[in-house]
């Protein structure tokens, strides 16, 4: 619904040069890692479980007297995540089971109140900054611990009737949960130092929902844009209606088709969140995992259409990185270590290239490269077409060999005409390995 934005209000006085400016770090980096870590891991069966299960918090109660992430090592994540090519990472610093990863004032189900008897989410902060990460805080607005926090049709104890519902929330103050929450936020935006991003997850308007007045949404962005100036927030808030309370959209396991607008036809700066296999919170047993040509399109075309992505894993119960996710991530680190130039920097190319068969382009404006990622490798002749004049030199990037190239040739169209005006270059038979 994106494309349906027609944002007027506003809370703040920043231009949109200022924000330019604020997010130059992340539109440059455009790749970063998202965890999802918390008592899920355990059963490993999605995040979802309790809610998926409709477990009660006695029942999911098993999985905090037990958590005990020995292994846990967050500068081996962070040297994954650099290897890989990522630039930042975000953190679930409390899902929606209400687990908190973090130490906090305010309540006791915390990771300090488990076996393992720390705040990860310190560890996390000061492993990935000393590894020159930045780093970001997911919060779940959703929370199905808080003893306030009113049943909706999202929540684990979810029923069909409206009496039911009220029933089961009396007594409950959604007051008191919204202060919390805030409280929270303050925590995490106080605690830590420098906090780079902020991911709060998410809204869903409407009857028996949650939006904007139950998370007093504004209230929240201006104590986070208070506590923390230059931090990047996504979209998730429930405030589409205002220009500048929300910095990014967050397409979610799916391709954008193309670099998506505001109403007025402004770009938008956007990130997509993707998997591995599916499910965000560890899932041994998920069968579903997409091989290292399809995560490496879903980077470069994002940056083909002016995005980011941000790729999950979900570490295990004793806090490693299963040993799927660990070659899925060194596999793309092969890639990138060879063409992060094809991809830092760079963004949707100009219009006057036009599309190549089976390729994604991405284009660097500060050196003036187009890149052609060949996602189908063609046999000898790839066609550029109208690129005539446009092309000054040809080479491959992961060695700087040369391509050689024609001009002067045409193509026939879908109309059978003839266009004049393409670049011919003359690949080798063999794809090179580290070509996409
Ligand atoms: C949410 C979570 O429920 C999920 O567990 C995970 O953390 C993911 C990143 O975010 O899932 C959503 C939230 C919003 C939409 C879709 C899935 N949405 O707006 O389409």
């Amino acid at each position: 619904s994106f494309t349906r934005l027609n944002a007027q209000k506003k809370l703040f006085n920043e231009s949109a040069a200022q924000k330019k400016e604020r997010l130059a770090w992340w539109t440059y980096d455009r790749f970063g890692m998202f965890i999802h870590w918390g008592l899920y891991a355990l059963p490993a069966r999605h995040e979802w479980v309790k809610n998926r299960e409709r477990l009660t918090s006695d029942q999911y109660q098993k999985y905090f007297e037990i958590f005990n992430p020995d292994l846990y090592n967050p500068t081996e994540w962070a040297r994954m995540a650099k290897a890989a090519g990522m630039k930042y990472a975000v953190l679930t610093t409390k899902h929606h089971e209400g687990f908190c990863l973090f130490d906090s004032k305010y309540t006791d189900y915390t990771a300090m109140n488990t076996p393992i008897h720390k705040d990860l989410v310190k560890e996390f902060v000061d492993a990935f900054k000393a590894e020159g990460l930045k780093v970001g805080f997911y919060y779940s607005l959703i929370d199905w611990h808080h003893p306030d926090f009113t049943v909706d049709r999202n929540h684990p104890q979810r029923t069909n009737s409206d009496e039911e519902y009220e029933k089961m929330n009396k007594g409950k103050d959604m007051a008191k949960y919204r202060e919390y929450l805030k409280n929270q936020v303050r925590e995490l935006l106080t605690n830590y130092g420098k906090i780079d991003i902020l991911w709060l997850d998410f809204s869903y308007p409407g009857k028996h929902g949650k939006g904007k007045d139950d998370w007093g949404s504004i209230e929240l962005v201006k104590m986070v844009r208070k506590l923390q100036p230059g931090i990047i927030i996504n979209d998730r808030l429930d405030l589409k209606e205002y220009d500048d309370a929300w910095d990014f959209i967050t397409p979610e396991q799916y391709k954008v088709p193309a670099w998506p607008t505001d109403a007025n036809g402004n770009k938008l700066y956007w990130e997509t969140c993707q998997t591995f296999s599916g499910s965000w919170g560890y899932y041994r047993d998920e069968n579903t995992w997409k091989d290292t040509k399809q995560l490496l399109g879903l980077l470069i075309e994002s940056v083909s259409k002016g995005g980011n992505l941000l790729l999950n894993v979900g570490p295990t119960a004793r806090g490693m990185f299963d040993e799927r996710a660990q070659s899925a991530l060194a596999a793309m680190g092969d890639w990138m270590k060879f063409n992060s130039p094809s991809i830092y920097g760079c963004t949707q190319a100009p219009d006057k290239f036009n599309k190549v068969d089976n390729a994604l382009l991405t284009y660097n404006p500060k050196t003036n490269r187009l890149y052609v990622h060949l996602l189908d490798y063609p046999l000898n002749l790839l066609n550029l077409p109208g690129y005539k004049g446009k092309v000054k030199y040809a080479q491959f990037l992961h060695d700087n060999s040369e391509i050689k190239m024609t001009e002067g040739s045409g193509h026939w169209d879908k109309n059978s005409s003839y266009q004049e005006g393409d670049v011919k270059l003359l690949l080798p038979v063999q794809k090179p390995n580290q070509v996409i």
